[in-house]
Order: C-alpha cells, then structure tokens, then sequence
C-alpha cells in the first residue's frame, strides 16, 4: 500500500486546525492533527514545502521506518514544528493500518487495558464563588476530575479564567494580548480556593491545578506544600522544565503529586523527570510529541519509573488528536487521567468521530482506525483566521512566562 497524497487542511472552525490527510493507492486514507497553537501555518509549510515531497511512493504501513527517516533524515532533530508535523503523518499512518486491518486502533497498541478514560474539565471562574460553581456544573455532568482555576483578587486577568467556559479558547486576539502576574498575590489565594472546594464537595472527587509555569522551585515548593491538606490529584507546571533539576527541589518538599509535560515534544525533554521519578505524571500528548508511535515510548519509559500519563488535551488539540489519544489511553498500561475540554458543536461538525462521553470517562469506539475524519468541504467553509496565545508581564512591566 503506497503514499500516493499528503493534503495539509487549514481549517477555522471556530478556531484554527491544521489536519494532513494520507492518501494511498488502495483507497484507504488516514487523518492527523498538526495543530501547534499561534504557529499553525509554520506547520503547514513544514509538511507541504518539505515533508510530502519525500513521502510520496513510499510504503504506507512502514511506520517506525518512516518516523526515523523525518526525525534524523532532517538533521535538525525536535522543536516544536518538527515534532508535530511528524506526529500527525505518523498519527495518520497508524489510522491507515488500523483501517487495513479492520481494527479499531487501541487493538493495534496491545489490546484494550481499561473500559473507559476518566478525563477532566475545566472549571475556571473570576472568583472562588464562580469556580466553586463551575465545578458543580462539571459534577452535574457525571465528571469523576475537575481542575480548578480562579482570578486572583488584585490582578485584571489570569491564565485559565475565560467568559466562555465550557469552550475555554485561550488564543484571544489577532495579536497577543498582555495579561499581568502577581506570584505573591497568587500564592495567598490560592489555598482559600481548594479550603473552600473541599469544605463544600468533600474528598470524593479529583481536583487538579495548573500554575502554568509560573513559579520558581522555592514558590513551587511551597504552593505544593500549602495544597497538601486538600489532597489534590496533581499540580501542574509548577515551573518551566527546560531545567529537568529545578523539580529535585520541588519534590523533596511536597508530596502534592506533580503533573508536567504539554509543552514538551520528545522523550528528551523528560528524560531526567521520569528516570529520577520527579514527577508523577507526563503530559506530553499525541500531536506536540511526535504521534503515537512517540508518545507510546514516552509511556513505557514512564511506567517503569511510577510514572502515569495525563495527557494534554486542551481545545487547540483537535478532535484528532483527542481520538488518537484515547486509543493510547485505552492501551496503556500506566494511564493516570486524559484533559478534555470540548469543542464546540462547529468543529465537532467538521470532525466527526466515534468517541463519546459518559459519566466522566471518555470511550474511543470501535471504528477502525482512531475514529475521526474530517469533512473537507465544511473546513473549506472556515478559512484560516490569525490568533495567538496572550502573553504576560509582571506588575513592573516585564516579560514573564504566560
Ligand atoms: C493549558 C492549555 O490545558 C492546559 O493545561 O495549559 O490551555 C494551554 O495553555 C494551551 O493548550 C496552549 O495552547
Ligand atoms: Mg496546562
């Protein structure tokens, strides 16, 4: 079965998506994300100017063969575009053996591990009082996870605190907004939030957090430690990670379970992390970690180490990444919990996919393949819209880390 199409769809269903469809001379096809937010179109040209060139005539179910050919046949190895436009060919040639092989893809990866993915929503909310009602509505939904974000009084915006909640779209203007930062300020409020989500809903459910990089190891260290009476599932990046021995620290202060990894596109960026066990669980996910054949490797390295996976799944992670995950998620043995936030009802339409919710878990279905394709002519509809991430200053005027 040979390559004989590679199209690069750009799609703005409500936000952008980059999709690469593999055509093959046997008539079956298979879909990846290539979605790398605010840097959508440096991977379409990636893929179109110089990764389909090379790929046309080859044999499709080469796989492995294929990845080390775009990831040392470049020479320059990882980054952020690279890895993700090796992710999604990879993503959709494990959709096209999948399909050949009339399985759904999870049975390809070893078979089903669990029934079901717990996976967990967002609930962010200007103040404690509208997160703490946020959360209700989640557990209304049947979730079992539920991170929890809030504005911090003294500070005009903050990271994970949007107007549109249930549709939580960061990317927020044509160019980058500038939201500011207060750590001090956060650190004092924070705590109040998960007093009050305890005292209100108990121990019974997960609650995570995101710091979204925003700390030293000292601060981290220390909110870890605030948090401990309330038991959370994790805290997530706490500090940047390009220094993998910043989390000794961290870690020989707290027990609060610590989550990094979204940002990270290759084993490399975690190697340290996992093999010292500085972590509890890896965020890295299919479309920004080099597909599923990556990813899996990430995995299995983890599980020898304690190490559980929770992959990213925010909502400029398209449906195609989603539906690829939970095949992973389904088959791995060290699986911890999978973000999901929705999307909305416009790009669901453009991506239809066997996955369904119920009860806070999430189900890949059993079409073969990962289960989602994409209507082209409906993407046609949506061109390409400019939209970038915000970025963040200190209350002094200078750059922090968003
Ligand atoms: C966040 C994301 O989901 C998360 O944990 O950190 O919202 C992240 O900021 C975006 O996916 C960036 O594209
Ligand atoms: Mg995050």
């Amino acid at each position: 079965m040979k390559i004989t199409n590679i199209k690069v769809i750009v799609t703005c269903p409500d936000r952008n998506f980059v999709t690469v469809k593999i055509e093959t001379d046997a008539g079956i096809y298979g879909i990846g994300d290539a979605t790398l937010n605010g840097r959508e179109l440096s991977v379409a040209s990636y893929l179109k100017d110089h990764v389909a060139p090379c790929l046309i005539g080859k044999e499709a179910g080469r796989i492995e063969d294929i990845w080390q050919y775009l990831y040392r046949g470049c020479y320059w190895r990882r980054g952020a575009v690279t890895m993700t436009a090796i992710a999604a060919i990879d993503t959709a040639l494990w959709d096209i053996k999948a399909k050949a092989a009339n399985m759904p893809l999870y049975e390809l990866l070893g078979g089903k591990s669990r029934d079901g993915v717990m996976v967990y929503g967002h609930a962010n909310g200007r103040d404690i009082s509208e997160t703490t009602d946020e959360v209700a509505k989640y557990l209304d939904l049947g979730y079992k996870a539920i991170r929890a974000q809030t504005g911090i009084p003294g500070l005009s915006s903050t990271y994970g605190v949007s107007k549109d909640k249930m549709y939580y779209e960061p990317a927020d203007g044509d160019l980058p907004t500038e939201n500011i930062w207060s750590t001090s300020k956060y650190i004092n409020h924070i705590p109040k939030l998960f007093d009050h989500l305890r005292d209100k809903f108990g121990f019974d459910i997960h609650l995570l957090h995101d710091a979204h990089h925003r700390l030293t190891p000292q601060e981290a260290a220390k909110v870890g430690k605030s948090l401990e009476p309330y038991n959370l599932f994790w805290l997530e990046d706490t500090v940047p990670a390009e220094n993998q021995e910043a989390f000794r620290m961290i870690r020989q202060h707290t027990t609060t379970p610590l989550a990094v990894g979204e940002v990270f596109n290759s084993i490399w960026d975690c190697k340290k992390l996992i093999e010292e066990g500085l972590i509890d669980y890896i965020r890295s996910t299919v479309v920004h970690a080099g597909g599923i054949s990556h990813l899996k490797k990430i995995f299995e390295f983890a599980s020898l180490h304690h190490v559980r996976s929770g992959s990213h799944g925010a909502t400029d992670l398209s449906p195609v990444c989603m539906g690829a995950a939970l095949h992973l998620d389904t088959a791995i043995y060290n699986f911890g919990v999978q973000e999901y936030m929705r999307h909305t009802e416009k790009t669901d339409a453009v991506f239809p996919h066997a996955y369904t919710f119920k009860d806070g878990y999430l189900y890949p279905g059993d079409t073969p393949g990962h289960g989602v394709d994409i209507d082209e002519k409906l993407a046609a509809k949506y061109p390409y819209e400019r939209a970038y991430l915000p970025v963040n200053r200190l209350e002094d005027g200078s750059m922090f880390n968003w």
